[in-house]
């Protein structure tokens, strides 16, 4: 039978407008697919949540894939190195507790991890902005990241889920986005985002796992996005914190879902 291309192009509508209808409504939304919301989601995944996660670009991964300075290793510390061995991530030890993995494995084994665990993920899909119900995040606002990059005027679409969880990296734009509406209300010493410090790789790793939590009724911070909204410092390219911040608002979601 000849290959019709109308029937390539109903395949394809047909199943992204299944995605789509079936995440309208989650239990959990992340936004942002770096290490930590890969991992949150793969665990939350697993563990038979309903999860859909968007992605600004066309790639999955994050900061993941340039390594430091595009040299395309990532260093990981001994405490995170379960989390390779789980997801099956090569990687070899350089010094006692310092490990490394080759950037583009370690990116893509935990995108096809997230994937095949039941995360439902849309890249090229903005978040600008929040459902929210008084005092609760309860879903967000999303629109295509070509429409939000040449600033048409288009109108976006809402998603609801029972949590969201902010995995925006250093813009922390979830949370950024709940300071304007709802100014002075997180759970930060200054009630706003106390701002990412310069590097300090011992603490940043520290405090990362320390601020993953809950920011805002509904809302909660992984990653580099924990560090910028409670004022924790930088840590440059190791991964451990990050993966450790996804494993970690995984497992405080699942006590409450
Ligand atoms: C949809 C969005 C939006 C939006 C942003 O930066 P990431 O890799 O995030 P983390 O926190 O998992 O990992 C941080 C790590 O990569 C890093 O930068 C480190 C360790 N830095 C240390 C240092 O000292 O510099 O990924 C965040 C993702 C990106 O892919 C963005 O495109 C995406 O979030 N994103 N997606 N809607 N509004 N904002």
């Amino acid at each position: 039978m000849p290959l019709d291309e109308i029937v390539i192009s109903r395949a394809i509508i047909d199943r992204y407008h299944e995605k789509l209808i079936n995440t309208l409504e989650t239990d959990v939304a992340i936004v942002g697919a770096g290490p930590s919301g890969l991992i949150a989601g793969y665990f939350l995944a697993r563990a038979g949540k309903k999860v859909a996660l968007y992605e600004r670009k066309l790639s999955i991964g994050g900061g993941m894939w340039g390594g430091g300075m595009m040299f395309n290793e990532i260093v990981v510390q001994k405490t995170a190195i379960h989390l390779l061995d789980a997801l099956g991530i090569r990687y070899s030890r350089y010094q006692p507790d310092y490990y490394t993995a080759d950037a583009v494995e370690a990116a893509a084994v935990l995108t096809a991890a997230a994937v095949q665990a039941g995360v439902t993920i849309f890249n090229c899909v903005s978040v600008e902005d929040v459902l929210m119900r008084p005092e609760r995040v309860e879903g967000l606002v999303i629109i295509w990241s070509p429409v939000e990059m040449a600033g048409l005027h288009v109108d976006p679409l809402t998603v609801r889920s029972r949590f969201v969880v902010d995995a925006t990296g250093h813009a922390t734009e979830v949370v950024r986005v709940v300071v304007k509406k709802v100014p002075g209300r997180l759970n930060t010493p200054s009630g706003g985002i106390d701002g990412e410090k310069s590097m300090w790789a011992e603490r940043a790793e520290t405090l990362t796992l320390e601020n993953t939590r809950e920011v805002f009724p509904g809302l909660y911070v992984a990653g580099m996005a924990a560090n910028a909204t409670f004022g924790g410092p930088r840590m440059g390219p190791i991964f451990g914190g990050m993966l450790l911040s996804g494993e970690k608002v995984a497992g405080e979601l699942l006590k409450r879902l």
